[in-house]
């Protein structure tokens, strides 16, 4: 009995190790959650390449509502911008926005034995539905393949529930 349990709470525990380290294997946001109206900074972690070779180029979409996005430069990358307009007028402080950055594209090396991290700056605007998810569909292309890390969970669904789950940031009413 006391043996059993013992082995019981090991492997709890391992599972409990296990699971944040298989979650950051994917393509994630390392942090989940943004509030309306506020900055967010996007930090897209990238854990592993395509099939254990090296990653060449990361994609990542900008989901609507995100808006004055800025892509961080990284040393040793080329990184493009694809700019188009936005799906509605967004009104800041100072301007009205009409167009920005959709799709943000870096071209260089990360060995699959190595981690990285991809980062845009940008405003949660204010229209975006409270306690909704947005999606930063990614992909990543490799010296052997690809990862598309684009698949949005149907209703009911979770991420964990498929095999490429597109990184999901939750958004939140400012608390008053
Ligand atoms: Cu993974």
């Amino acid at each position: 009995m006391k043996i059993s349990n013992a082995i019981r709470t090991t492997v709890s525990a391992a599972l409990l190790i296990a699971t944040p380290t298989l979650a950051f294997a994917h393509a994630t946001l390392e942090v989940k959650q943004a509030t309306l109206k506020a900055s967010y900074k996007a930090v897209m972690r990238i854990g592993h390449g395509c099939e254990g070779t090296a990653t060449l180029k990361v994609r990542i979409q900008v989901p609507e509502g995100y808006i004055n996005v800025k892509p961080m430069p990284k040393a040793g990358w080329k990184m493009e911008t694809v700019v188009g307009k936005y799906a509605k007028e967004y009104a800041t402080e100072h301007v009205k926005l009409t167009e920005g950055v959709k799709e943000v594209i870096w071209t260089g090396k990360l060995l699959d034995a190595h981690y990285d991290e991809f980062v845009l700056t940008g405003t949660i605007d204010g229209s975006v539905a409270p306690n909704s998810t947005m999606w930063f569909p990614t992909v990543q292309e490799c010296e052997k393949g690809f990862n598309r890390w684009i698949e949005i969970p149907a209703a009911g669904k979770s991420p964990s529930d498929y095999k490429e789950p597109a990184p999901g940031l939750r958004v939140v009413a400012p608390a008053n």
